[in-house]
């Protein structure tokens, strides 16, 4: 299983441009909103050291890539078609939307820092980015909101049977990804009791609110920082205390795009999420000076934002770990450090044996950390980056 990764935003953000940067696919890009109907999945990379130098290898990736002992890992990366205001309602593109949404672990808010873009993706000036950022949690939340309070319904219909009722919950938001069991935690998390007929207006608010955080935590995208509006907006944005609970990453979306084709070219070499590229033809002058323009960018910023808001994703706000399965005895039949996988952080050597298969965990003996070759019991959480084997009666 892979993860998924949804960019989301209203239309014109530069979803697409982002999308195509980051992957291997080409969907159309424009300056006029609903340029993306359908939503585009492609392959992404998530960055990790990769372990084989430590063990004097090379590794084989079967999956994603290596370059220079840096690990790419595959993601999968979901462009989402522009929501506007009321989508909740079946606006826009409404509807659709949010099933696609369903689908993925993790979003991308990607907001248009530049102010260039009004509330439905048409050309503007002086836009507040925070307008942007508000309506899609208040929009995601409106829905969440929809789904919960059928079902209530639901549940006051049945309340003679007296079923359980996160079970009834459970059921009516299974597509959020959320089980019973961790309704009932969200419900008693914010302090209501796990009876649905006790919520008043605000308490059903406070509850779809807690649990669209916990099924889709974001990380903001703050995009088209390259233009100077962008960056006065960032300073005020990130400075003000309403908008603590997020994580902003900035983002020069067309940036990453420019030194991606330039690779493609062969005109510059450039490795995804650097803080430097070097170009190796000789260009004409307009092209030389807006690449001079990327590198001041990119020495700025640490980087385009691609790579490093897709990472945010991942490690920080999805809380995932690399592991890499390893060999004790250094025996690799099928090739060193072939892969290497992405777990929930908490994920212990007995979960990894799961993960490599459900044989393997069933008949988990022990695991081997392949660093000091010290043996390592079944609840033992893992380290990032961590080289293990699994000994298990089934291999
Ligand atoms: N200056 C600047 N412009 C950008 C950047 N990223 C995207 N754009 C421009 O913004 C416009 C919209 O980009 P798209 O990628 O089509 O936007 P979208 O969010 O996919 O739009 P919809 O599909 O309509 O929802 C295009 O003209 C892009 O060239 C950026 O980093 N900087
Ligand atoms: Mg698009």
């Amino acid at each position: 299983m892979s993860y998924r990764i949804g960019l989301v935003g209203k239309p014109s953000v530069g979803k697409s441009t982002f999308f195509n940067a980051a992957t291997i696919n080409d969907v159309p890009e424009g300056a006029y909103p609903f340029t993306t109907i359908d939503p585009s999945l492609g392959e992404a990379y998530v960055r990790t050291d990769c372990a084989a130098p430590e063990f004097g290898r090379t590794c084989q990736p079967s999956v994603g890539k290596c370059a220079d002992g840096t690990r790419f890992v595959p993601v999968k990366l979901v462009d989402i078609a522009g929501l506007v205001p009321g989508a909740h309602e079946g606006r826009g593109l409404g509807n659709q939307f949010l099933t696609d949404l369903n689908e993925t672990d993790v979003l991308v808010h990607v907001v248009d820092f530049s102010g260039t873009t009004d509330a439905e993706g048409e050309a503007t000036e002086g836009h507040d980015p925070r307008e942007d950022i508000d309506f899609l949690e208040e929009e995601l939340d409106a829905w969440y909101l929809d789904i919960l309070r059928k079902g209530i319904r639901r549940y006051e219909d049945k309340e003679l049977s007296d079923p359980d009722p996160e079970d009834v919950l459970g059921e009516q938001l299974s597509a959020f990804g959320i089980s019973p069991a961790e309704i009932k935690q969200v419900i008693l998390s914010v302090d209501l009791p796990v009876e649905p007929p006790a919520w008043d207006e605000q308490d059903q608010r406070t509850l779809a609110q807690e649990i669209r955080k916990r099924t889709k935590p974001m990380v903001i995208a703050a995009n088209k920082m390259d233009v100077p509006a962008a960056q006065e907006n960032w300073a005020e944005i990130t400075d003000d205390p309403a908008y603590d609970h997020l994580t902003f990453v900035p983002v020069s979306a067309h940036a990453e795009k420019a030194l991606k084709n330039g690779a493609e070219q062969g005109v510059l070499e450039y490795t995804p999420g650097s803080d430097e590229f070097e170009i190796t033809a000789d260009l004409p002058r307009a092209k030389k000076t807006g690449l001079e323009q990327i590198r001041t960018f990119v020495e700025e910023y640490g980087g385009t934002g691609v790579q490093q808001a897709l990472e945010t994703a991942v490690f920080d706000v999805l809380d995932l770990k690399a592991v890499f399965p390893g060999s004790a005895s250094g025996d690799w039949t099928n090739g060193p450090f072939r892969d290497c996988f992405l777990l929930p952080s908490d994920a212990t050597a007995e979960d990894f044996a799961y993960h490599l298969h459900s044989d393997i965990g069933d008949g988990f003996l022990h695991g081997i950390d392949c660093r000091n070759d010290r043996q390592v019991g079944a609840d033992t959480v893992l380290d990032h980056r961590a080289v293990v084997e699994v000994v298990s009666t089934t291999q």
